[in-house]
């Protein structure tokens, strides 16, 4: 008689924590495994320097969990855009899915102020989007997501004016108009320099603007009927070209998570 053994699963093994592994190894990793070093080493410097700056493993990555679908990903922008540099530079990353409602512990010893996302570098646990993707952009610079500085604050004020938008009981207190300004802004930006942030390229500035957009319209639609009007055809544009990109669709929050994620500012 044969016996089968079997392993517990991660959610045996823990309740609030999940992982899940979203890419496969990538071509370099494949390459790294399969050159003897001295191989890559007799190599031009610029593709053994490429060859060795991707990550052989697949990258640990703290995300918010789903509060409508427990072990899928939540809504948090934040936690998006490193997902989408992860996805944009074909890096591949594990996922461990944290319940932010009830924070296990060890969460809590890597990340003093209780927030995702983070990403452990060099054995190191590294908060904040602003922080992880410029250490990302440094650690792997292709393909290169930078943005020029004299571009990287394009619709930046969009994110916190679309907040006091949507947490408004005052229809005339201006805040409608102070987004509907940035989005006008924004538009006329695109159609100059577009159709992404820095012309023909995506770059960072396009991966942190637009998971904010999309909790934008999602959020905005439900709690107060209100959209994008489509007269902004540039912004419209801008925002159907990234959202279907399959970096984007592998890493955006559930509707009902986004809708769910912003009621208590609506309420409160
Ligand atoms: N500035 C941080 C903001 C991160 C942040 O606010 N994350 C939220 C989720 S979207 C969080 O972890 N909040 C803690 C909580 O809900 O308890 C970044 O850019 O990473």
């Amino acid at each position: 008689m044969s016996t089968a053994r079997i392993s517990p699963s991660a959610t045996a093994i823990s309740a609030t924590i999940r992982h899940i592994s979203m890419s496969p190894p990538s071509r370099r990793t494949f390459l790294t495994t399969l050159l003897p070093p001295l191989v890559i080493a007799r190599l031009p410097r610029k593709h053994a320097a490429k060859i060795y700056s991707k990550a052989s493993d697949p990258l640990e990555v703290c995300a918010k969990e789903s509060l409508a679908s427990p072990s899928k990903l939540g809504d948090c922008p934040f936690t998006q855009r490193v997902l989408l540099t992860l996805e944009e530079k074909n890096l591949p990353y594990d996922l461990k899915l944290v319940d932010l409602r009830n924070k296990p512990e060890w969460f809590l010893n890597v990340s003093p102020e209780g927030k995702v996302p983070l990403i452990k570098l060099d054995e190191k646990w590294i908060p904040d989007s602003d922080v992880i993707t410029e250490a990302l952009e440094e650690k792997f610079p292709e393909p290169s997501l930078a943005t020029p500085p004299e571009k990287a604050a394009v619709g930046s004020k969009i994110f916190s004016t679309f907040i006091g938008f949507l947490k408004s009981k005052d229809i005339s207190d201006g805040t409608e108009q102070a987004l509907l300004d940035l989005l006008t802004d924004f538009n006329s930006y695109l159609e100059k320099n577009g159709p992404f942030i820095n012309g023909e390229v995506i770059s960072a500035t396009d991966l942190s603007l637009a998971p904010k957009l999309y909790h934008l319209e999602i959020a905005l639609g439900h709690y107060k009927k209100w959209y994008i009007p489509d007269s902004l055809t540039y912004v419209k544009s801008y925002m159907k070209t990234i959202f279907s990109r399959d970096s984007f669709i592998k890493t955006r929050a559930l509707v009902e998570d986004v809708i769910e994620g912003w009621r208590s500012k609506v309420e409160g």
